[in-house]
């Protein structure tokens, strides 16, 4: 059999556990994880190699693939500048892709139970009005529109009485996520995650709901925590991936640098340990990572070598300052002291972890102060600084 390799972009609404999957399908924290909505913010590419799976009695095996995982920000309302961000993050994975897994928390109950079943997208004024915004989401926020032709939609069946405004919402976030890979013309996967949190018998009510909307190319309840159904899922990957050649070397993993992989783990800390709007207003930024000299070997006493890190915590205001440092500096000691622990499991050295919180008012609505913080852009400055260097 041929080998196959492809990107896979899962996609689905915050908290669904995209990052959870991706982690768990690669064995390894790639993404960080919390049960804060937007946790992820950019785009992460995990690389899975896929061995052989021979015909066996009963399996219909598949051939040796390399899968490329790309895990993205939850489908959400752009409100600020970092949200469109993270919406655009979305369509560039949704654009480059040869398959898409369509991640769904099965813990989350159906609108119908209220009384409202969303219309099938494809059908119906409501349906091209989602479909339109959703190809041209751009910097309007068409979430909006979409919220509005769908209680409009409810309004019409004369239903919507019985819906609380929560449900409304929650049904416009769902049709509005499935807008978006309705119109692509990959196989799309329908992904039922948290199955171990949900009685089997609530499945097939959402298994049918979810199917009546669109046709998925396969339906597969998993639980990403819990490492259930991984394996059916990754066959079903396959068996829909092209033949094709590897797209990374066999032995990396993804294409962030570690100094990425640093911040994202400090931030995680952050999100973790502060409340209320900090963990949203936070951004972190390496500032320098200076490495062990190549070769570098333990001391005499038996200690590893030293990675000497700087980190700036970006928030909006002063208060969040305030509540970042912590009295004494008790919070952000906090922090460095749980993310340095995590980052030295990460680089197999020992790490020094300086942090400090700097204002930049208004961050999330800049432009400018968002795209500086793409780690895709960062690299491109610290290559064209070396040149400039030599
Ligand atoms: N019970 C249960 N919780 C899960 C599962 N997968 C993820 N979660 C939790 O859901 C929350 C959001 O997970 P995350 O992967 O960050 O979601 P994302 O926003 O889609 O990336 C976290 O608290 C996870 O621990 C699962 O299979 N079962
Ligand atoms: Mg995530």
């Amino acid at each position: 059999m041929a080998f196959r390799s492809g990107f896979v972009s899962i996609v689905g609404r915050p908290n669904a556990g995209k990052s959870t999957l991706l982690n768990a399908l690669l064995g390894q924290k790639l993404a960080i994880v919390t049960h804060k909505p937007q946790t992820t913010r950019t785009r992460i590419h995990g690389v899975l190699e896929v061995p052989l799976k021979k015909k066996a009695k009963g399996e219909a095996g598949h051939p040796a693939a390399q899968v490329v995982l790309v895990d993205t920000p939850g489908i959400h309302k752009p409100e600020t500048q970092l949200d469109r961000r993270m919406m655009q993050e979305v369509q560039d994975a949704l654009e480059s892709r040869d398959a898409v897994l369509f991640i769904v928390d099965a813990t989350h109950r159906l609108a119908k139970a209220a009384g409202s079943t969303p219309k099938p997208v494809k059908e119906g004024p409501a349906g091209r009005t989602v479909r339109a915004a959703a190809a041209g989401l751009g910097p309007s926020g068409s979430f909006d529109s979409v919220t509005h032709a769908v209680s409009h939609s409810a309004q019409d069946d004369g239903r919507l009485g019985k819906i609380t405004g929560r449900m409304a919402m929650s049904a416009a976030e769902d049709e509005f996520a499935l807008s978006l890979v309705q119109r692509l013309e990959c196989p799309v996967v329908l992904v039922l995650n948290k199955i171990d949190a949900v009685r089997k018998e609530e499945l097939l009510p959402l298994i049918a709901h979810w199917s009546g909307l669109h046709s998925f190319a396969e339906v597969v309840p998993i639980s990403a925590r819990k490492k259930e159904g991984l394996e059916l899922l990754l066959e079903k990957i396959v068996a829909v991936l092209p033949e094709g050649q590897r797209y990374f070397p066999r032995d990396q993993v993804t294409d962030q640098p570690e100094r990425f992989l640093v911040a994202e783990l400090i931030r995680e800390k952050i999100l973790m340990l502060t409340g209320e709007e900090v963990p949203y207003a936070t951004a972190v930024a390496i500032e320098s990572f200076i490495e062990p000299a190549p070769g570098a070997k333990k001391t005499k006493d038996g200690r590893l070598p030293v990675t000497k890190i700087a980190a700036a915590i970006y928030c909006e205001r002063t208060g969040q300052k305030a509540i970042l440092i912590g009295k004494q500096g008790a919070m952000l000691k906090a922090i460095g002291t749980a993310a340095r622990k995590e980052i030295e499991g990460l680089l197999g050295t020992r790490v020094f972890l300086e942090l400090f919180v700097k204002v930049q008012e208004e961050w999330r609505s800049s432009r400018g102060f968002v795209e500086d913080l793409d780690w895709r852009r960062q690299l491109e400055q610290i290559a064209a600084k070396q040149q400039g260097e030599e």
